[in-house]
């Protein structure tokens, strides 16, 4: 069976700058919030990472060799402004022009993200998302981005907002690493989606071209098994982790339905919410202005209520198994019979980025167009020698089914016009390393070489469906 793409689908691969740059001190680069972090954990070092900063001209070659027609990268913040403002870092500009022109020569177009968890470091130490200072300074730093950078055409303001907040403050695996710190992991989801709502704002007002919008990770939470206990347990989680921003960002404020579900939650955890006047101007005005909206899908979660203390462990390893979540006042992570999980312990299940789509069209008209800007399997990819392919069927299976997914969708009248695999090439996993591969490209980390998956040919075959 073969599928066949829309004709102008957007066919791409997703980067991040500090999970694939490398080059962390060079030219000028400020420190992020993770330099001092990972070096004091000492298990892995964002350097080289897939030297992209120095590779870039191989890999965005090999994405059109291999049919991709798009490609989504992230400006590092602390490149332009080392310290996160004050005065342009002339050579991490000129780097981006570099990038920005090397893409658009090759039919790559470029998609380009000004914050993907990477908060210079000065900024971080005074609160990162929790103090307002880090808001202006983004305002700031992205009106830089947009004068300067006119080349881009496609812009998303901050990726993922929800899995910063939660992995800092609730899961504990980013920096500053707080386990369930209920009241700062809801208050920089709102912050956050303030800094967006007023670089948007901002954008529309001094009449930029191209199109803006953000990226959200939505991860459906479902009931299992399936009682009104269980579902109120999914409903507060689906709340926290999903409906309070898409509420923000698409609707332009918190609806009563969903404060209510999020009071609930703070009150089981002696947390608070502070919404300062002002803010639900700001954000109502930009709810309209968004251009499109970059939906990233890897996992749902299943969820049974659960009332006793939180506690949580993280599988950073790729053993099976030993992952666990459970959130006081709200509920636990269960396995679902019948789910396969990844061996870092997501659940594959193509059928929630199909409930997703279908729910931000029908709920969230004013998400306008949706891109799919990350999906892929985190997987250990066996490396086969100089020149010989890498057999990942399991990756072609995933993606696979989830392109069916989204294609099933697009059918029932769904605007999806893209998917963005997570990721290009092989790179550097915040809290996981070097083991849990993504790549449509293997990176040998010894060499830098670059190699060919079993998935990189079948991509190739797809995206040549494209309008034909
Ligand atoms: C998303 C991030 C990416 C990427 C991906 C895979 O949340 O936007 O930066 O890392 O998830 O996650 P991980 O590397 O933890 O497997």
């Amino acid at each position: 069976r073969v599928k066949q793409l829309p004709d102008g689908f957007v066919w791409g691969g997703a980067t991040a700058a500090y999970q694939v740059e490398g080059a962390t001190k060079v030219d000028g680069k400020g420190k992020t919030m993770w330099d001092d972090y990972l070096a004091a954990q000492g298990r892995f070092s964002p350097d080289p990472a897939s030297d992209f900063y120095h590779r870039y001209p191989e890999d965005i070659e090999l994405a059109k060799l291999y049919g991709l027609n798009a490609v989504r990268v992230s400006i590092a913040w602390s490149r332009i402004f080392p310290d996160g403002a004050g005065e342009p870092n002339t050579a991490g500009v000129a780097y981006y022009h570099r990038l920005f022109a090397d893409c658009i020569a090759n039919g790559v177009t470029p998609y380009v993200s000004l914050h993907h968890f990477d908060t210079p470091k000065r900024l971080f130490d005074d609160g990162d998302w929790l103090n307002r200072a880090t808001i202006d300074a983004f305002v700031r730093y992205a009106d830089f981005c947009f004068g300067e950078f006119t080349e881009v055409q496609n812009w998303f303001t901050i990726n993922e907002l929800i899995s910063l907040a939660f992995s800092q403050y609730i899961q504990g695996n980013f920096p500053p690493s707080h386990h369930f710190d209920v009241t700062s992991g809801i208050q920089a989801q709102h912050n956050e989606l303030l800094a967006h709502a007023r670089v948007v704002n901002l954008f529309k007002e001094k009449g930029y071209a191209g199109r803006i919008g953000l990226i959200h990770v939505l991860q459906p939470v479902y009931a299992y098994p399936e009682t009104p206990a269980n579902q109120h347990a999914a409903d507060l989680e689906d709340a926290f982790m999903n409906r309070f921003l898409l509420d923000g960002t698409f609707k332009g404020e918190y609806t009563d339905a969903t404060m209510a579900l999020i009071d609930e939650l703070l009150d089981a955890n002696d947390a608070h919410l502070t919404i300062e006047p002002g803010d639900m101007e700001i954000i109502k005005a930009a709810s309209t202005q968004n251009d499109y909206f970059g939906m990233n899908y890897y996992q749902p979660s299943f969820v049974t209520a659960y009332a006793g203390e939180s506690t949580n462990s993280f599988n950073g390893t790729g053993e099976k198994g030993t992952s666990a979540f459970k959130f006081k006042g709200v509920g636990q992570h269960v396995k679902k019979p019948g789910v396969d999980q990844t061996d870092w312990d997501w659940n594959i299940y193509p059928e929630g980025m199909y409930d997703m789509l279908k729910r931000v069209a029908t709920e969230y008209p004013n998400s306008k167009t949706i891109y799919i800007t990350e999906n892929g399997l985190g997987y250990k990819d066996e490396y086969q020698g100089v020149g010989q392919l890498i057999n990942d069927d399991k990756r072609i299976d995933f993606i696979d089914r989830h392109v069916e997914a989204l294609l099933q969708a697009r059918v029932e009248g769904v605007d999806v016009q893209g998917y963005f695999v997570w990721s290009l090439q092989d790179q550097f996993s915040w809290a996981n390393g070097y083991n849990k591969r993504y790549g449509l490209f293997y990176v040998n980390f010894d060499t830098q070489a670059r190699e060919i998956k079993k998935s990189t040919l079948w991509f190739r075959e797809l995206g040549r469906t494209i309008g034909g």
